[in-house]
C-alpha cells in the first residue's frame, strides 16, 4: 500500500540536524574543514548511536563546517525544500546559536543566512516558517541568559525559545530566569523534556518554565497524574519516533508509546528531530508509524490536525489548515 503524504506542521526539527552528509562534504571543501572522510556514504556509516550523548558528540563536531551566511542559507533552504516535499506547510525550526558562537561565528551570520532562507522558501515553495532559538542546557543558565541578551537585536527574527542538548543532570530549574525573561519579551516557550530524563523533567518544564509545548515527552507516560495534567491542558508533545529508536530511548519502533499516547487523548504530533542523522524526514516518520502500528485514516488525520493545532500560527491561519 502506498502511503499518502499528509499536509503537516513540523514543530520539532533542529536545523543543524538537517545537515545531510552530501552538504556536509560540500561545506567542508568550501571552508577547508577537515572531515574523517569526504565520502557521504562513509560518513553516514559512522552514525551509530547508543544514546543521546553519543549522537550529540558527532553532531556538534560536524557543525564546524558552517562558517558563512551562505552556508546557513544553503542549510535552511535544503531543509525547507525537502520538508516541502514531505508535506510540511508550516515549520517551527530550532537553531543552536551557542554552538556557532563557540565556533567563532557571529549571530549576524547565523540569523542572516537562516532568515533569508525562510523568506525565499515562503516565496518559492509557499511554506511558512519561523525560528525558535534554543539554549544548550549543558552550558547552564547564565550562558543561556547571555545568549538571549545577545539575541535581543534580532527579536523580530525568532518567535520563541527552547531548551535542548544533554538532558539528564541539566534540569529545567537551571533555566527559570532566562525563561521568565523570554516570557516578558513576549516569546513562545518550549523545552525538550522526558526524552532521556524522567517525568519530573516534564513537570519542571511546565511548572518552572511555563512552556507551551514539550519536545519529546515520551517518558511522561510513566506518570499517570502527569498524563492527566497534559491531557486536560492539551499541552502538545512533539514526538520524534525515529529519533527515539536511533538514540535508544525506545528499544524498537513497535514498543513506541505514541499509539498509547494518542489513545488516551494527549495532543501528540510527529516530527523528525534531526532527520539527516535518524533516517528520515517527517513523512518517513509518519510512514514508519503507519506501517508499524497499522494506523488508520482517522489516526493519521488526527496526527496531521494536531500538528497545526499545536503550532504557533495565529488562530485564523491555523484554521485554514484544519
Ligand atoms: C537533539 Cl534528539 C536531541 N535531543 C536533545 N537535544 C538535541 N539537539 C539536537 N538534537
Ligand atoms: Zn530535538
Amino acid at each position: 500500500m502506498t502511503v499518502a503524504t499528509w499536509p503537516v506542521a513540523e514543530l520539532h526539527v533542529h536545523i543543524e540536524g538537517t545537515l545531510e552528509t552530501e552538504l556536509l562534504v560540500t561545506l567542508a571543501r568550501r571552508n577547508n574543514v577537515e572531515l574523517p572522510s569526504y565520502d557521504p556514504a562513509a560518513l553516514r556509516d559512522l552514525y551509530r548511536f547508543t544514546d543521546l550523548q553519543s549522537f550529540l558528540d558527532i553532531y556538534y563536531e560536524n557543525l564546524a563546517v558552517l562558517r558563512t551566511e551562505a552556508d546557513f542559507y544553503d542549510l535552511g533552504m535544503a531543509y525547507l525544500t525537502r520538508a516541502s516535499a514531505a508535506g510540511v506547510r508550516r515549520a517551527e525550526i530550532f537553531f543552536d546559536p551557542q554552538t556557532h558562537l563557540a565556533n567563532g561565528i557571529p549571530l549576524d551570520v547565523v540569523f542572516g543566512g537562516l532568515t533569508r532562507a525562510l523568506g525565499d522558501a515562503r516565496a518559492t515553495l509557499g511554506i511558512s516558517a519561523d525560528l525558535i532559538l534554543c539554549f544548550l542546557r549543558h552550558l547552564g543558565g547564565r550562558a543561556a541568559m547571555e545568549t538571549l541578551e545577545a539575541a535581543l537585536p534580532y527579536l523580530d527574527q525568532f518567535i520563541g525559545v527552547g531548551l535542548d542538548s544533554a538532558e539528564v543532570g541539566f534540569p529545567p530549574s537551571l533555566f527559570t530566569e532566562v525563561f521568565a525573561k523570554a516570557t516578558a519579551l513576549g516569546l513562545h516557550r518550549v523545552a525538550h523534556a522526558g526524552e532521556e530524563g524522567g517525568p519530573d523533567y516534564v513537570r519542571e518544564a511546565l511548572d518552572l518554565l511555563g512552556v507551551e509545548r514539550i519536545d519529546h515527552g515520551i517518558r511522561a507516560i510513566e506518570d499517570h497524574d502527569l498524563v492527566e495534567i497534559l491531557r486536560k491542558r492539551q499541552i502538545p508533545l512533539t514526538v520524534c519516533p525515529l529519533s527515539n529508536v536511533c538514540l535508544r530511548a525506545i528499544p524498537m519502533l513497535g514498543l513506541h508509546p505514541l499509539p498509547a499516547m494518542l489513545a488516551v487523548g494527549l495532543l501528540v504530533t510527529v516530527n523528525s528531530d534531526d532527520p539527516a542523522y535518524f533516517g528520515g524526514y517527517v513523512d518517513d516518520n509518519l510512514a514508519a508509524l503507519q506501517r508499524e502500528f497499522s494506523l488508520d485514516h482517522h489516526q493519521m488525520a488526527t496526527l496531521a490536525r494536531n500538528s497545526f493545532v499545536a503550532s504557533f500560527l495565529p488562530e485564523d491561519e491555523k484554521r485554514r489548515h484544519i
